[in-house]
């Protein structure tokens, strides 16, 4: 015995025409990302830590040219403290503890600090 026709609700703006209707539900996948935090790496300026050592800290960890290791260690000079770099937490962790123990290790007085992005 041959099947009876059925009829299908074929259309496409979802209107019951009689046939067999489904419900659709719409829904949106949010794929908003999320950026990790950053964190600014901050010299501070003392009274007494030579400037030459102050450059050559700047050369020796944060990868930048002579000329800009004078600019940022005058301006710190000058304005008590300066942002020498951004870097992910782990990194920025790492810039602060190696510019702390060669400061400490040379008996410098010199501080760098890390600060979160806003
Ligand atoms: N103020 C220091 C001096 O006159 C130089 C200096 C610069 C110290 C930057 C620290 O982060 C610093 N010898």
């Amino acid at each position: 015995m041959a099947d009876k026709p059925r009829k299908v609700d074929d259309d496409v703006d979802g209107g019951d025409d009689g046939g067999d209707s489904d419900v659709s539900v719409a829904t949106k996948t949010k794929t908003k990302t999320q950026r990790p935090p950053m964190y600014k790496v901050l010299l501070l300026n003392d009274d007494y830590t030579p400037m030459e050592f102050v450059v050559q800290v700047l050369e020796r960890f944060f990868r930048i040219t002579h000329s800009q290791a004078v600019e940022i260690m005058l301006t710190v000079h000058k304005k008590g403290l300066a942002v020498v770099g951004v870097f992910s937490y782990e990194i920025a962790e790492t810039k602060v503890a190696q510019v702390m123990d060669f400061a400490r290790r040379n008996q410098h007085p010199l501080q760098c600090t890390m600060e979160k992005e806003e």
